[in-house]
């Protein structure tokens, strides 16, 4: 089956405190070959409260972003855990799709299937209740019409919180789950898997029922660019990374 060049990228935490990734991010987005499919697996941006935040980094990256489509290039996001808020109206600006949690790219006789990743850390069920939470449809409409300044507090809260936590959790924890990542790739009837958010960049191979599989992990934009490219009309695919140049 034939398929289009693809590009997944994740964990990029775009801030106005780190002008370098935002660079480094453009100037990729312009390395891209014309008609390519950009498929982006959450956490564009470090916090996101609210498309009415009409930021020059929020526009810069919409207008980098919309720009990509006079090269015919698509663009697809996954919600992160960190931009779930990420809505239609910034999306629209951009020219990109959001798609659902957990989505799937047909193969040959196998799938990809890709998501963020955090729906894997089951080994945290702290962390699940409070995605589960954060995900309620009533508590993000009440949130996002809070005034910004007590989103923004509330973000800053959440975030010294979440650091927090992290501070004493073991790696093993905030790791994934190797079964619920072998449950979701039967489910999906996928032979391979792509996600971000542990910020481990590798790619593991293991087996399923005899099968051989790989799970793919984006790595995170702090240092450099890291990101998946898939061939056009090819099965291969392969995780890159690089410094910013
Ligand atoms: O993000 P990261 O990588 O540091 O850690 C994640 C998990 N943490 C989070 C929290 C986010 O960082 C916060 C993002 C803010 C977004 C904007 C605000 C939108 C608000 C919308 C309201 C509807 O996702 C972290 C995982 C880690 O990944 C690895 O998987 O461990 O999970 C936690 O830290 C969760 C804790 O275990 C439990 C958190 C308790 C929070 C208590 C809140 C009390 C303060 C309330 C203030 C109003
Ligand atoms: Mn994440």
């Amino acid at each position: 089956m034939s398929n289009p060049l693809r590009y997944f990228i994740a964990d990029i935490h775009l801030t106005d405190n780190e002008p370098v990734i935002t660079a480094g991010l453009l100037s990729f987005l312009e390395t891209l070959p014309d008609n390519c499919e950009l498929y982006i697996l959450g956490d564009l941006f470090d916090y996101w409260v609210g498309d009415d935040v009409n930021s020059t980094l929020h526009q810069q990256v919409a207008s980098a972003l919309q720009s990509l489509s006079h090269r015919h290039i698509k663009k697809y996001f996954v919600h992160g855990n960190r931009d779930f808020l990420l809505g239609v109206k910034y999306a629209k600006s951009c020219d990109m799709t959001i798609l659902t949690d957990i989505n799937c790219l047909a193969q040959q006789d196998k799938n990809i299937v890709f998501l963020h990743g955090d729906l894997l850390c089951k080994d945290d069920p702290q962390y699940q209740r409070f995605r589960k939470i954060m995900h309620c449809k009533w508590l993000q409409k009440l949130f996002l019409i809070l005034p910004l300044f007590i989103r923004l507090k509330i973000a800053n809260k959440l975030r010294k919180k979440s650091s927090e936590h992290n501070r004493i959790k073991s790696e093993a924890i905030m790791d994934v789950n190797q079964q619920a990542v072998v449950d979701m790739m039967i489910k999906y009837n996928a032979d391979t898997m792509i996600h971000g958010h542990t910020h481990k960049p590798a790619t593991h191979t293991f087996l399923i029922k005899t099968e051989p599989v790989k799970r793919i992990v984006l790595g995170a934009w702090h240092e450099g660019v890291s990101y998946i490219k898939q061939e056009s009309n090819s099965s291969d695919i392969v995780l890159y990374s690089h410094c910013f140049k």
